[in-house]
């Protein structure tokens, strides 16, 4: 039985050239910045996000935890979504490690903030508030069905970003997933900010590495954060060649794995007792829920594991499956299949 892991992007395995290109890799001493392939890799990401510099970090975590370290100090604020992955799903390492006060305003459907909310969140000169100094988006929007954000829409929130003096930062941990979709560049959807963060190991199939990119003056502060978080790594260039693989040879393959996601959330449309919004599916991630008494999330989550398809619960009874390089329509149809047969016998 061939398991088929729906459960995230993270699961990838580093393609055959990317653990050749390791093994061959010329290494240095990062920290003394002596590592000529995290350059290139680093100089590579800038220019794929139209950024004058890059970081190589290892976590898209840490990417984000670096970023807002850099834009904020002690005591300021950062209005981000309520469903946002550094709200939600990063240790509050924000406030925990930075002392940066997160003020939460409600993600919409599409994963986006609407500008009066985020504009009601921005402090006004007063001894009382915390100083507003950042806003976050993210793109695509983990939570929020993978939404891709537009670059119409980025541009107006750095437009209000600006008027009130503040920074904005991109969580892209999947942003060449939201290019994709979008049928755009990258370096469209990252103009609007001062720092975007992106993932290698996610659609992207390296096993490690995220990438911060801004300005020059930006990212070596972030450099020097990096640092104070225990971040600076040595012959870090081992990593950095699955890095330029994934950068130089899956981003293309991305809309294969949108294709996957579209054949998956259909079959789940047809499958009796789950509930699934078509019109939400834009790029990887498909969210479905459980509409019928017959079954709970947990019943079904360990049928489906006992079947060899794994997929994760993020809510009683909503699951999230996310197909990525690896999945072909093959393994989705023995997805849906499983799933079919699971539903179908609650149904007996
Ligand atoms: N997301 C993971 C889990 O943490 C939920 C996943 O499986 O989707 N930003 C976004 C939008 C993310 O989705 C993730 C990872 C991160 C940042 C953090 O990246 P890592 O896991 O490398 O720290």
């Amino acid at each position: 039985m061939k398991e088929i892991d729906l459960r995230s992007d993270t699961v990838t395995l580093p393609t055959p050239a990317m653990r050749e290109a390791m093994y061959r890799a010329e290494v240095g001493d990062d920290v003394f910045e002596e590592d000529p392939t995290v350059k290139r890799l680093e100089e590579m990401a800038a220019a794929r996000i139209g950024k004058e510099a890059a970081l190589l970090v290892s976590s898209g975590t840490m990417a984000n935890l670096t970023c807002t370290l850099t834009h904020c100090a002690r005591g300021e604020e950062a209005v981000l979504g309520d469903q946002s992955h550094i709200f939600l799903n990063e240790a509050g390492g924000m406030s925990a490690l930075g002392g940066i006060h997160p003020h939460l305003v409600p993600n919409q459907p599409d994963g986006t903030i609407k500008p009066h909310d985020l504009e009601s969140a921005i402090r006004g000169d007063n001894v009382h508030f915390p100083r507003t100094r950042l806003i976050c988006l993210e793109n695509t929007h983990n939570r929020c069905d993978g939404s891709a954000l537009t670059p119409d829409y980025c541009d107006a929130v750095a437009e209000l970003a600006r008027k009130h003096g503040l920074k904005v930062h991109i969580d892209g941990a999947r942003i060449f997933n939201a290019a994709a979709a979008l049928g755009i560049d990258a370096k469209d959807l990252a103009r609007c900010a001062d720092s975007v963060s992106f993932c290698l190991s996610k659609g992207l199939s390296a096993p490690v590495g995220s990438l911060v990119c801004g300005t020059r003056e930006f990212v070596a502060e972030a450099r020097r954060n990096r640092k104070l978080l225990g971040g600076g790594m040595r012959q870090a260039g081992i990593i950095a060649a699955a890095g330029i693989e994934a950068l130089e040879r899956m981003i293309d393959r991305l809309p294969e794995d949108h294709c996957n996601a579209r054949r998956l959330a259909e079959g789940i449309d047809r499958i009796e007792g789950l509930a699934i919004d078509l019109s939400r599916i834009q790029t990887n991630i498909v969210y479905f829920r459980v509409a019928s008494d017959r079954i709970t999330g947990e019943q079904l989550l360990k049928r489906l594991g006992e079947k060899g398809v794994k997929t994760l619960l993020t809510g009683p009874n909503t699951f999230r499956m996310v197909t990525h390089y690896g999945i072909g329509e093959t393994d989705i149809d023995s997805a849906l299949a499983a799933i079919r047969e699971v539903m179908e016998q609650t149904a007996a």
